[in-house]
């Protein structure tokens, strides 16, 4: 940013560097002297993001009431944002809709890239007027290491919502009103209001068709739009994060190559190399592969349905593949019951709580609403050493809400030191001996912490 050159700070700061030949440069330019622009115009920025490659754009005030709590995290990443970008590029829709994995990935990794590489090439020419910018990653690389939790700064999809380049479908993905779902976001924040903005679209391209319902191999989309995200990440996300963390532990934990041979099979591993050595493989994206949303995308799902169905949705479901599930869970009995062909493969998907905050956030995601059929409970948690929290834990009509403070009637209270309820959830067998040395006590029916269990898999 260009700086006053008459501040009283400035004057301290260049006597100290007087003779730098830096300083002495910039005290003799005149071109560098304070031309930030206070708006920048709407029209000039849609053009460059354009030229730059992106198939569309929207922008949005700082204050949209849209972005909701989401504006806080915008500002903890850039605190100088007054204005974003929403970036939209599209994908080769055939590509995404094969059964071959290889095609599909190396189409979701060079849009990926190609959202980045615009994004990034747009924040520059932005720096160059004199405005500060920066593109928030479309995907990786994200603060990884805060897995299981946020592990991204900014969700794109939000921002997208808000700026009007689409709207959210039952499978969560945003559809933009011409390229449907075939799109990856960006987003770039930036410093300088902007001349005008735009405004969500009022209405939803989503047909509500649930083709993306019948696609989806471990049941993650329901009907209603409830969104399975531990089904999705144990198995299309099996080389990526908590896959990652079971396939090191089933390499620690084997005892000989033929241990980890049963664990591990020739395939698995060599696809795991691919993804290390190539970028990371997703196992399926049906859900996005076949929702027919979208004026360029719909065509041939009003002509000809049936045979659309055929084509693009049949050999998704058809494809003999193994699916991976965790033990116990909604997805494990939905394959065996809607995809008998398809092999099911038990594994662990590493979502294990670091902290209590870890815990009682990620509960939404490792959620079974088929395994809490019947529930009307209500838990009390009382966590009691080097993290103190209370909350309540309520599982009634197949979903589960999670609040701080005391319940005026609880059916279990659980009071546990904090490390010891995270040393039990990573290790089960922990239990017994927690409740015998009063680490963990129970105040109900044992019972209901079975339920618990069943209620919530990893
Ligand atoms: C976390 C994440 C995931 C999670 C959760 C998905 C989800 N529905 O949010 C998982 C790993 C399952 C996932 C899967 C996929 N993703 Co994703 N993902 C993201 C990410 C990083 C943040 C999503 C987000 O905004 N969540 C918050 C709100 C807005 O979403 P929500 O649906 O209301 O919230 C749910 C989840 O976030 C979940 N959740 C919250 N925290 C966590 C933490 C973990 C570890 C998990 C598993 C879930 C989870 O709980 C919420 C309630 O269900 C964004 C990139 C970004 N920085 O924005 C890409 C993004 C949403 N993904 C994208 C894509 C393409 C996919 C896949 C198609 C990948 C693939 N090739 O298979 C699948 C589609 C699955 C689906 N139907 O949603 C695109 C979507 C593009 C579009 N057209 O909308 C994005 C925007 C990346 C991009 N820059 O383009 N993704
Ligand atoms: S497949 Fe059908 S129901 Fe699913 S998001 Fe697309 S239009 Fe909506």
């Amino acid at each position: 940013m260009s700086l006053n050159k008459n501040t009283k700070q400035l004057q301290q700061t260049v006597k100290q560097f007087a003779e730098h030949p830096t300083v002495k440069n910039y005290l003799s330019d005149s071109s560098a002297s304070n031309n930030k622009p206070t708006s920048l115009n709407t029209a000039w920025l849609r053009e460059l993001c354009i030229e730059l490659g992106a198939d569309d754009v929207g922008f949005i005030p700082i204050e949209s009431q849209e972005l909701g709590a989401e504006k806080d995290k915008i500002l903890e990443c850039f605190p100088h944002t007054k204005s974003l970008v929403s970036i939209v590029c599209k994908m080769n829709r055939d590509d995404v809709r094969n059964p071959a994995r290889s095609i599909a990935n190396n189409e979701f990794h060079h849009a990926g890239h190609d959202v980045d590489d615009i994004a990034r090439r747009i924040v520059r020419q932005l720096e160059d007027h004199g405005i500060r910018a920066i593109n928030v990653t479309m995907g990786f690389p994200m603060e990884i290491h805060k897995f299981p939790e946020r592990i991204w700064l900014i969700a794109h999809k939000i921002v997208a919502e808000a700026a009007g380049t689409g709207k959210m479908g039952i499978h969560r993905n945003v559809i933009h009103p011409k390229f449907g779902n075939f799109i990856l976001l960006g987003t770039i924040l930036l410093d300088t209001p902007l001349t005008s903005y735009t405004k969500p679209i009022d209405y939803n391209p989503c047909l509500s068709c649930k083709l993306c319902v019948a696609a989806c191999p471990v049941g993650a989309i329901a009907p209603d739009g409830y969104f399975n995200g531990s089904a999705c990440l144990t198995h299309n996300y099996r080389e990526f994060l908590g896959g990652f963390q079971n396939w090191v532990d089933n390499v620690i934990e084997s005892k000989t190559p033929e241990d980890f041979r049963e664990k591990v099979s020739l395939g698995e591993n060599v696809s795991m190399w691919q993804s290390l050595s190539f970028g990371a493989n997703y196992k399926a994206a049906y859900c996005m592969a076949t929702c027919p949303a979208g004026e360029d995308v719909i065509a041939p799902f009003l002509e000809r349905r049936q045979d659309f169905v055929k084509e693009v949705l049949k050999p998704l479901q058809d494809k003999r593949e193994t699916i991976y599930v965790v033990p116990g869970s909604d997805a494990e009995s939905y394959v065996q019951k809607r995809f008998p062909h398809k092999t099911v493969k038990r594994v662990h998907n590493g979502i294990t709580p670091q902290s209590i905050n870890g815990f009682l956030t990620g509960m939404r995601r490792i959620f079974q609403p088929e395994q809490a059929k019947g529930l009307d409970v209500t838990y009390q948690f009382k966590f009691t050493g080097k993290e103190r929290r209370e909350a309540i834990v309520t599982i009634k009509n197949q979903r589960v809400s999670v609040t701080d403070g005391v319940a005026d009637k609880a059916n279990l209270i659980v009071t546990a030191d904090s490390a010891a309820w995270l040393k039990f959830l990573s290790n089960r067998t922990y239990l017994p001996l927690a409740l015998l040395t009063g680490k963990i006590k129970l105040k109900g029916s044992p019972k209901l912490l079975l339920m618990f269990g069943k209620c919530f898999v990893s």
